[in-house]
């Protein structure tokens, strides 16, 4: 049986994850108005990845025997000032969300939940590896800056990228 303290912080992190997905979509919505259908694929797939990681966090608390909250979301920003601004975002959240994971796993052993400490740890190595790839996409638009031939082969990678990731399902 899960823990009160433990099922709060779940339930957060259940909030985070999905708002995640939420404004991942809004960021691809809004690159796929650009013109940026690559950057847009990678982004769809990415806030599908998100609502993967609530899923795998709902799934968690109800085979704990514990209540799984389904959030109400914040609606997202509509319109973003660039492309660069919407990695810059991106990896300020995903270190926003890694601070809260490991408030989790900080919790859970201050409260001895060796099961969701295990559990949790897959999330740990899925924020190491998000926040290197949204840096090493960053490092690329930076070395771009403006040049529009530069940016024409960045989205083509990306959607290559996508094409080369497990399906979420998979993972
Ligand atoms: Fe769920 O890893 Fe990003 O936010």
């Amino acid at each position: 049986m899960l823990k009160a303290k433990i099922e709060k912080a779940l339930n957060k992190q259940v909030e985070l994850e999905a708002s995640s997905s939420q404004f991942y979509l809004s960021m691809a919505s809004w690159t796929e108005s650009q013109g940026l259908t690559g950057t847009s694929t990678f982004l769809y797939h990415h806030s599908e990845e998100e609502r993967g990681h609530m899923l795998k966090l709902v799934k968690f608390i109800n085979e704990r025997g514990g209540k799984p909250v389904i959030p109400a979301l914040v609606k997202p920003p509509e319109t973003f000032n660039s492309i660069k601004s919407v990695f810059e975002s991106l990896l300020e959240h995903e270190l926003n969300v890694t601070d809260s994971i490991n408030n989790v796993v900080d919790l859970c052993l201050s409260e001895k939940d060796y099961t969701t400490h295990n559990f949790m740890q897959w999330y740990v190595s899925e924020q190491l590896e998000e926040e290197a790839l949204a840096r090493t996409i960053l490092d690329k638009l930076k070395m771009i800056g403006n040049d529009k031939g530069g940016l024409y082969m960045f989205d083509r990678d990306l959607e290559l990228m996508v094409q080369q990731m497990p399906n979420e399902t998979q993972k």
